[in-house]
C-alpha cells in the first residue's frame, strides 16, 4: 500500500527567462505537473505547486548582449511572457516566482554560506580564458572559433551548433572572445566545488536501492552517472549576472546557475507561505520534481547532494522526468524558432486551451521522444473531443432542455443495461488513481475520456429520442443517468482539461464535486434546473491547420537561408582590372531550350547574343525546365573558349548565382535590354 502523506510539494522545472515557452516544455514538464497537482487538490490533499522563472545563467547574458539591453530587461520581458502563457494554459501553480527576486538572493546566499562555513566545498584555482580588453573571464559560451570537426567558424567554446559536437574552448581553432573579439588569454581564477564524489554512497543507497520504482529513463540515467563515478562540480562562475558568491574576496563571482536555480523552489515556497518548512523539512511531505530528461542529473544527483550537505531537508520521493517532444518530425529548437510558442498559440486559438492540453497529454513523451503534428492535433480535436466528449455532453443537456425544460427528471427502475453502464462508470475512479499516482498521465487521460465513451455509448444504445414517444418514463431514467455521467465528467477531466470541466459545471449550474464522488450517480438531484447548453469543442477546419503548416514552412525556409548565408565561400584571390577586361559579357535572349539526351544535368540552349545566334550547353537541367527558360534575357560570357559536350559545340556560358544550399538563380538585366548590350 502506498505510504499516506500529510502534504505534497510539487515542483516544476523553472524555465529559463531568455525566451517564450513552447509545446515541448508543456508536454515534458508542465502539463504532467499540473495534472498531478489538480488531482491532489480535487482529493482535498494539502498540496502546493511551485514554479518560477530561472533568470540567471550565461544564455541570458548572451541574449542581453546581442540585443544591447541588460540581463534584467531580458528576464523582465520573458518572465511576464512565460507567466502569462502558463496562466493562459491553466497551469495552476500556487506561486510562479523568479530567481532574480530578493527572497531568492537571500535564500540562495544563505544556503551557499552554510555549506561554505561547514567546509562542504573544495576551493580550487584553475586557468580560465580571460578577455583582457573587456576585463572579464569568459564562460565557454563566450568563446568562439572554428570547430575542429566541421570547420564551422562560429562554433562556441562548449558546443558547435552546426555539427552538434560538444567542445571545450581548448579545442577551438583560432579562439576569440565573443565580447571584444580579442584573442583571450588564460588567467588563474578561484572557484568553489561541491565534491559530488563524497555523496556517491548516499546516492547509491537512496536511488539505486531505495527508488527502484522510479521511471526507467530516470533510474537508468542516475545509474550510469553513478557507475561513471561522480566528480567535484563547480558551484560558482566568473560572471557579472547572478547571485554574488557570499564570501570575502569573491568579487566578480556568482553562484553557478544550476546551484542557485533548484534553491529557487525553496525561496518560492518561502514567498508562498510562512509554513514553508512543513513542506521542505517534514518527512510527512511528499516532494515530486517534474522536469525534462535534460535536467535529471541536476534534480537526482546535484540538488539532493546539496540538500544532504546542508542537512534538515527532505528529498524528492519521485522525479518522473519526461522525454522530449518533436515538432513535425524535427527537434524543437528555440534558436531555430522551430516551435509552437504558447503565447502565439493562445492568440491564434482562443478558447482552445484544453485542446492543446489534451493533445499534448495524449501524445506525452512519457517513455520515449514523441512527435506533435498539426494533423494529429486536428484529428484528436475533431474525432475525440468534438465527436465523443462534446457530443455526449451536448446531447444529454439538449435533450433535457427539449423534453423537460431543463429540469432533471427523476430516475426510475434501472434495467440490466443501466446497471452494467453504471458498473463501468464506477471502475473509472480506481483506474484514474492508479495511473495518476504512478505518473502515467497518457493512460489516465484515456480513463477520463472513457467516462465520455461510456456516456456516448449509453445514449447511442438507449436512443431516448426514439423511445420518448413509446415510453416517456424510461427516457426520464436514461437522461437522469446521462446527466449523472456528465457530472462525473466534470470531475474526471478536471486535472486534464480544467476549462472544459468548469464549463460543464456552469452548464449544469452546480458547484464542483470532490474526487470522492467520482463514479457515483447521485451527483445531481431530480428537479434541479440546468443551464443553457453550448458546445464544449468546435471542429477545426483544414484551412486553420494549413495556416500553421505554412507558418512552419516559412520558418524552415528562413532557417535554410540563414544556414546557407552562414556558409558563404571565402573570396577568391584578387585579379587585375586588365584580367577583368578580358571577359566579354553580353545581354542575350534564350530562343530555344532542350534536354541533352542521356544526361540528367545538361540543357542545350540556342541563344541570341546580339552578335550572333549560338548554342550553349549548360548544366542546369535539374534546376530549370526547358520551357521556363525560352524568352528569358540572361547574361552570357561570350568569349569563353568553345567546348564540345556530348557532341555539341558549346560557345559561351550563362551566368548564374548559386547559394551555399546549391539553389541556382538566373542573373538577368533589371529591365528589357537589347541583345549584345555589354556588361562591365
Ligand atoms: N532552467 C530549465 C532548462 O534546463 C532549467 C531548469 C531549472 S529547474 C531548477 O531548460
Ligand atoms: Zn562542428
Amino acid at each position: 500500500m502506498a505510504k499516506e502523506y500529510k502534504r505534497y510539494l510539487v515542483t516544476s522545472a523553472l524555465p529559463y527567462a531568455n525566451g517564450p515557452v513552447h509545446i515541448g516544455h508543456l508536454a515534458g514538464v508542465y502539463i504532467p505537473s499540473d495534472i498531478y497537482a489538480r488531482y491532489l487538490r480535487l482529493k482535498g490533499c494539502d498540496v502546493i505547486s511551485i514554479c518560477g522563472s530561472d533568470e540567471h545563467g550565461v544564455p541570458i547574458t548572451i541574449k542581453a548582449r546581442k540585443e544591447g539591453v541588460t540581463p534584467q530587461q531580458i528576464v523582465d520581458r520573458y518572465h511576464e511572457i512565460i507567466r502569462k502563457s502558463f496562466e493562459g494554459l491553466g497551469m495552476s501553480f500556487d506561486i510562479y516566482s523568479r530567481t532574480s527576486s530578493k527572497t531568492h538572493a537571500r535564500v540562495a546566499s544563505d544556503f551557499f554560506r552554510k555549506l561554505y562555513d561547514d567546509g562542504k566545498f573544495i576551493e580550487k584555482t584553475s586557468m580560465q580564458y580571460y578577455d583582457e580588453e573587456a576585463q572579464t573571464f569568459l564562460a565557454d559560451r563566450y568563446i568562439v572559433g572554428t570547430c575542429p570537426r566541421c570547420q564551422n567558424d562560429r562554433a562556441y567554446g562548449d558546443q558547435c551548433e552546426k555539427c552538434g559536437s560538444t567542445l571545450s574552448p581548448d579545442e577551438l581553432i583560432d579562439p576569440h572572445s565573443a565580447v571584444s573579439g580579442s584573442v583571450p588569454v588564460k588567467r588563474e581564477t578561484k572557484h568553489w566545488y561541491l565534491p559530488l564524489n563524497d555523496y556517491e554512497q548516499f546516492l547509491r543507497e537512496w536511488i539505486l536501492d531505495g527508488h527502484k520504482e522510479w521511471k526507467s529513463n530516470v533510474y537508468g540515467q542516475c545509474k550510469s552517472w553513478l557507475d561513471l563515478g561522480l566528480q567535484p562540480r563547480a558551484v560558482s562562475r566568473d560572471l557579472d549576472w547572478g547571485i554574488p558568491v557570499p564570501v570575502e574576496g569573491a568579487e566578480g563571482k556568482v553562484l553557478y546557475v544550476w546551484f542557485d536555480a533548484p534553491i529557487g523552489y525553496i525561496s518560492a515556497t518561502q514567498d508562498l507561505t510562512p509554513d514553508w518548512e512543513k513542506y521542505w523539512k517534514d518527512e510527512e511531505t511528499k516532494m515530486v520534481h517534474f522536469i525534462g530528461k535534460d535536467n535529471i542529473v541536476f534534480h537526482c544527483i546535484v540538488f539532493p547532494s546539496m540538500l544532504k550537505a546542508h542537512g534538515g531537508y527532505i528529498l524528492p520521493e519521485n522525479v518522473p522526468a519526461n522525454e522530449f517532444l518533436n515538432l513535425e518530425g524535427d527537434k524543437i529548437s528555440t534558436s531555430r524558432n522551430w516551435a509552437v510558442w504558447l503565447n502565439e498559440y493562445l492568440e491564434e486559438f482562443p478558447g482552445k486551451e484544453d485542446v492543446l492540453r489534451y493533445v499534448l497529454c495524449a501524445n506525452a513523451p512519457e517513455t520515449k521522444d514523441n512527435d506533435f503534428t498539426w494533423k494529429d492535433f486536428q484529428a484528436r480535436n475533431n474525432n475525440e473531443l468534438v465527436a465523443v466528449l462534446g457530443n455526449f455532453v451536448n446531447r444529454a443537456l439538449v435533450l433535457t432542455q427539449k423534453y423537460y425544460g431543463g429540469k432533471v427528471p427523476a430516475c426510475g427502475e434501472l434495467n440490466d443495461y443501466d446497471r452494467e453502464t453504471l458498473a463501468e462508470l464506477a471502475k473509472v475512479k480506481g483506474a484514474l488513481e492508479q495511473n495518476i499516482e504512478n505518473y502515467r498521465f497518457r493512460e489516465a487521460l484515456k480513463e477520463a475520456m472513457n467516462v465520455a465513451r461510456i456516456g456516448n455509448k449509453y445514449l447511442a444504445d438507449t436512443e431516448p429520442w426514439k423511445v420518448v414517444k413509446s415510453d416517456p418514463e424510461r427516457v426520464k431514467t436514461i437522461l437522469n443517468i446521462a446527466l449523472q455521467i456528465t457530472a462525473n465528467l466534470s470531475i474526471a477531466i478536471e486535472p486534464f482539461m480544467p476549462f472544459s470541466a468548469a464549463k460543464i459545471l456552469r452548464m449544469l449550474l452546480v458547484e464542483p464535486f470532490g474526487w470522492e464522488r467520482l463514479g457515483r450517480t447521485d451527483l445531481i438531484a431530480a428537479g434541479h434546473e440546468i443551464g443553457e447548453p453550448s458546445l464544449l469543442f468546435e471542429k477545426i477546419e483544414d484551412d486553420v491547420i494549413q495556416k500553421q503548416m505554412d507558418k512552419l514552412a516559412a520558418i524552415k525556409a528562413a532557417n535554410k537561408a540563414a544556414e546557407s548565408a552562414q556558409n558563404i565561400d571565402a573570396q577568391k584571390d584578387s585579379i587585375s582590372f586588365d584580367d577583368f577586361q578580358k571577359m566579354d559579357i553580353r545581354v542575350s535572349t534564350i530562343l530555344a531550350a532542350e534536354k541533352v539526351a542521356k544526361t540528367k544535368k545538361l540543357l542545350k540552349l540556342t541563344v541570341d547574343t546580339g552578335i550572333d545566334k549560338r548554342e550553349i550547353v549548360s548544366g542546369i537541367a535539374e534546376h530549370f525546365a526547358p520551357e521556363e527558360l525560352v524568352g528569358r534575357q540572361v547574361l552570357v560570357l561570350v568569349n569563353l573558349e568553345p567546348r564540345t559536350l556530348k557532341g555539341i559545340e558549346s560557345r559561351g556560358m550563362i551566368l548564374m548565382g548559386e547559394d551555399a544550399s546549391g539553389k541556382l538563380v538566373l542573373l538577368q538585366p533589371g529591365e528589357k535590354t537589347n541583345n549584345g548590350a555589354i556588361v562591365g
